[in-house]
């Protein structure tokens, strides 16, 4: 299921990156151009230059080593290094259960308007339907109107909502939310922080501070 979700995704990136990576793979050498090509699709496409410089060295080495030479045909090898990269994160693509009587923290992260305001508030909603005690804190404290936009999810699940100010520190509410989850004993404590690029050094470090 997260494979096939995964490769879903993929084929959607290659999609995206039209004249890119795809139009790269149905080329017909692969050559010192093709190489530098997608070094540069790769860093072009945030992936970090040390990972993309390693991507390109192992698939290298790969190509060397079964002979292959044509893009076509090192494309499902690209793949399957994606692939095994991301599952290598602990707990990617696991359910999330909650445990009775235990405190199950989750933060949502991810980039500007991929949903994690409204899937934070479904979530408080369905985990409260389903019996659990849940507290949702607003560490979005960035962008107008966010604070707001969870206390009506709150509102309709019947969830409190832990915030603060707009502009207030992110970290400190993820404090206090979790000061107030334990000393309620909740079981679900689901944090909405802003949306951010992986690439925006400032709102990452904010994330280290929140996780610390
Ligand atoms: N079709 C569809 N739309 C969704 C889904 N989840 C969220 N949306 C919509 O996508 C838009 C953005 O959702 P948010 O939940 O505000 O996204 P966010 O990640 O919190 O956004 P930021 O806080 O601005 O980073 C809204 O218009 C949502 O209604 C979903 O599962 N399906
Ligand atoms: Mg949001």
């Amino acid at each position: 299921m997260f494979f096939r979700r995964l490769r879903e995704g993929l084929h959607g990136v290659r999609q995206r990156w039209s004249g890119g990576l795809s139009a790269l793979f149905s080329g017909k050498t692969t050559d010192a151009a093709f190489w530098d090509r997608l070094e540069e699709l790769l860093i072009g496409g945030d992936v970090g230059v040390d990972l993309s410089l390693r991507y390109v060295d192992a698939l290298k080495k790969e190509a060397g080593a079964k002979g292959l030479s044509s893009p076509e045909q090192l494309l499902p090898l690209f793949e399957e290094m994606m692939v095994s990269q991301l599952s290598a994160i602990p707990l990617m693509g696991e359910p999330v259960t909650l445990k009775k009587g235990e405190l199950t923290v989750l933060v949502f992260v991810g980039v500007n308007g991929s949903g994690k305001t409204t899937t934070a508030g479904k979530l408080a909603f369905q985990w409260t339907k389903d019996g659990y005690d849940v507290l949702l804190a607003a560490a979005d404290t960035f962008r107008a109107a966010a604070i707001d936009q969870l206390q009506v999810w709150g509102d309709r699940a019947g969830v409190r909502v832990v915030a603060q100010q707009q502009g207030s520190d992110a970290a400190a509410v993820v404090y206090d939310a979790l000061q107030a989850a334990r000393a309620s004993g909740a079981e679900a404590l689901v944090i909405d922080t802003a949306g951010r690029l992986h690439s925006k050094h400032n709102l990452m470090e904010e994330l280290g501070k929140m996780y610390r």
